[in-house]
C-alpha cells in the first residue's frame, strides 16, 4: 500500500523486457530496451507466465493479462479501487486445479480472504471472459501488503508469504498443500488448499524478501523489522527465531544477495 504510485506503469515497462525472453545482462554491449507502457491503473502487483500455452511468457497484472505478441489488455477479474490503489495486494500464479493452465491467487490489503481465479483456457481466453473467482482461505490477517511466491522448504511448491506493514504482527506464511482427492469437486475444483504456518507472534513492517542469512543453506524470510531464520528441520512445526537485526520502512521485494563476494550475503532494498 506504501509503494510509489509510479511503480504499477514502471513495472509493467520493466517486465515486458523479460516477458519478451530476452533475457539478457544489461551491461552487454548494444543491448537496447524498447518501452512499451501496457496500462495506466493504480494497481501494484504483476507476475510472467504462460497464460494461453502457447510457449511464450505472457504478464498478468490486476484486472487484466497481456498476450505476449499485440501485449493488448485482456479481461482477468474485476477488482475495485480503494484508497487511491486498487484493492488487490499481488497477482501470485500457480495451477491450482492442475490442469496445466496457470492461475492467479491473490489477496486484498484490507480485505481478509485470498482467492484464486481459474485460469478459463483456450475459449475463455480467446472470448475474453473474467476468470472464475474461488476462495482460496480466509486468513483472518488484514493490513496485508504485497508478498513474496517462493518455495521456502525446497520441496518444489511454493509458499505464500504475505508481508504485513504494522510491524507488531504475526509473520504468517501460508503454505500449498494438497487437497483430499474426495474434496475436489466440480464447483470447487481446487486441487490444493492453503494452510497457514506462524514464523512467529511478533515482528512485521514493510518490506519482505528471502535468502539465507545465516549461511545453513535454508532460507530465512526478512521483514521491515528483521529477519526468521528457519529452523534446521520441520519448519512448519515450531516457530522461527526472529532477530530483531533493522528497524526499516523499505521495499517488496528486498534483494539478498553476496554483492562483495565474501561468502555472506548482503541486504539491497529500496
Ligand atoms: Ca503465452
Ligand atoms: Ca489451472
Ligand atoms: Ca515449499
Ligand atoms: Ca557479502
Amino acid at each position: 500500500m506504501y509503494f510509489l504510485r509510479a511503480s504499477a506503469l514502471l513495472f509493467l515497462c520493466a517486465f515486458l523486457v523479460f516477458g519478451s525472453m530476452t533475457l539478457v545482462q544489461a551491461n552487454e554491449p548494444g543491448v537496447k530496451f524498447d518501452v512499451l507502457g501496457l496500462a495506466i491503473d493504480v494497481n501494484e502487483g504483476i507476475a510472467a507466465a504462460d497464460v494461453d500455452q502457447d510457449g511464450k511468457m505472457d504478464l498478468v497484472a490486476g484486472r487484466f493479462w497481456y498476450r505476449n505478441g499485440d501485449w493488448r489488455a485482456r479481461p482477468l477479474r474485476q477488482i475495485d479501487d480503494w484508497n487511491g490503489y486498487v484493492q488487490s495486494n499481488g497477482d501470485y500464479v500457480f495451477d491450482v486445479n492442475q490442469d496445466g493452465s496457470p492461475d492467479v491467487i491473490a489477496g486484498s490489503f484490507i480485505p481478509t480472504e485470498i482467492h484464486w481465479y481459474e485460469n478459463p483456457g483456450e475459449k475463455g481466453l480467446r472470448l475474453g471472459q473474467l476468470w472464475k473467482q474461488h476462495l482460496l482461505l480466509d486468513s483472518g490477517q488484514a493490513q496485508n501488503e504485497g508478498g513474496l511466491l517462493q518455495d521456502l522448504d525446497g520441496d518444489n511448491v511454493p509458499e505464500l508469504i504475505i508481508n504485513r506493514w504494522k510491524k507488531d504482527t504475526p509473520m504468517l506464511v501460508q503454505r500449498l498443500a494438497k487437497k483430499a482427492p474426495k474434496a475436489v469437486t466440480k464447483s470447487q475444483p481446487a486441487k490444493y488448499e492453503l494452510k497457514t504456518a506462524t514464523l512467529g507472534e511478533k515482528g512485521n513492517g514493510h518490506g519482505l524478501a528471502v535468502g539465507d542469512l545465516s549461511g545453513d543453506g535454508k532460507l530465512d524470510v526478512l521483514v521491515g523489522q528483521g529477519w526468521y531464520e528457519q529452523p534446521a528441520e520441520n519448519p512448519w512445526e515450531q516457530p522461527w527465531k526472529f532477530h530483531q537485526a533493522w528497524d526499516l520502512h523499505a521495499s517488496l521485494p528486498m534483494i539478498v544477495v553476496d554483492l562483495d563476494t565474501d561468502g555472506r550475503n548482503d541486504l539491497i532494498f529500496g
